[in-house]
């Protein structure tokens, strides 16, 4: 017989392996040739260049794919685990991190990812929020080789006014959105999966039949599931996957997140730091 609810979650987690070990199994069954072949393949990124305005961006040719969300929802953290670099794209406890437009090449420069700056900070000076603003619009407007958007939230704030807005937004441009429910290690399996169902429901109320899955991008969930999304939306065939050179490929890093577990969060705390060197954007792109 089944325990109580109570006791039974009790003894599923004393059971369970260790987090990391169940978020791994959780993946296997998705894993499939396409989608380690596309990690392989994201693991070739290069920086490109920043960009302060759409006029300034590299060439609107080929497929583009931008990361979205609030402030310190994680995008740069899921770029670096994504493309497997420790410091691909700026990340920081610092929310606001981000503050230009930043281009990747996927080892083909019409195939790229584009690290946004994240929306809804609230410490940005609001002339300079206002100016941000305006040019992520016009990007998000005007970007011809824009695909769609990885959209994404932190799982213990979903469908914040500007995400709901990002999301409907996409819809009518008929931009795809794929979802990340990002620091998915924050929460146990069980209301992880519970937020996941509810924001699909959410999503599924408001007509939007968008994709979405958990991830994190400190104990690496969702990787490949992420990896295959992103790949098929850029174009990226099973042709070109056998093409490239598996030697160039960067080697596996122990982790990726140079942070400590118990990160200070935007959503946690208050006094934050404005983030300091606005212009100051160089960076070792290798
Ligand atoms: N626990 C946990 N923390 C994460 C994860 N991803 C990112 N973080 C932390 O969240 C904070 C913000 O991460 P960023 O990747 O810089 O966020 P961002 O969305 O790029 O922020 P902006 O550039 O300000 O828009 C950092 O302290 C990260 O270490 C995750 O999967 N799990
Ligand atoms: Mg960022």
């Amino acid at each position: 017989m089944h325990h109580s609810r109570g006791k039974s979650k009790n003894s599923k987690i004393a059971n369970a392996p260790k987090q990391k070990i169940s978020y791994e199994k959780k993946v296997d069954s998705a894993i499939t040739e396409y989608s380690v072949r596309s990690l392989n393949w994201l693991r070739q990124a290069e920086f490109l260049m920043s960009a302060p305005k759409l006029n300034l961006c590299v060439e609107d040719t080929g497929y583009e794919i931008a990361f979205a969300g609030r402030s310190n929802a994680g995008k740069s953290s899921a770029i670096n685990a994504l493309t497997n670099q420790k410091q691909l794209a700026r990340a920081s406890k610092k929310p606001g991190r981000t503050q230009m437009i930043n281009f990747f090449s996927l080892g083909n420069p019409d195939q790229r990812l584009v690290d946004l700056p994240g929306y809804g900070y609230a410490a940005v000076p609001e002339a300079m929020k206002l100016v941000w603003q305006k040019e992520l619009e016009n990007y998000l407007i005007h970007r011809q080789s824009l695909q769609g958007l990885v959209l994404l939230m932190d799982i213990r704030h979903p469908l914040q006014h500007f995400d709901v807005m990002m999301l409907e937004w996409a819809y009518s441009r008929k931009l795809f959105v794929h979802v990340l429910l990002t620091k998915s290690d924050k929460l146990n399996r069980g209301p992880a999966s519970k937020a996941l169902q509810e924001v699909q429901q959410q999503l599924r109320k408001m007509k939007l039949n968008f994709s979405i899955q958990l991830f994190s991008s400190m104990n690496k969930q969702g990787l490949e599931e992420l990896a295959s999304v992103m790949a098929g939306r850029l174009n990226f065939t099973l042709e070109q996957a056998t093409e490239f050179d598996l030697d160039s490929i960067p080697e596996a890093d122990a982790n990726d997140l140079d942070e400590p577990v118990e990160i200070m969060d935007a959503d946690d705390e208050a006094e934050i730091e404005i983030a300091d060197d606005v212009t100051d954007e160089s960076r070792q792109a290798d």
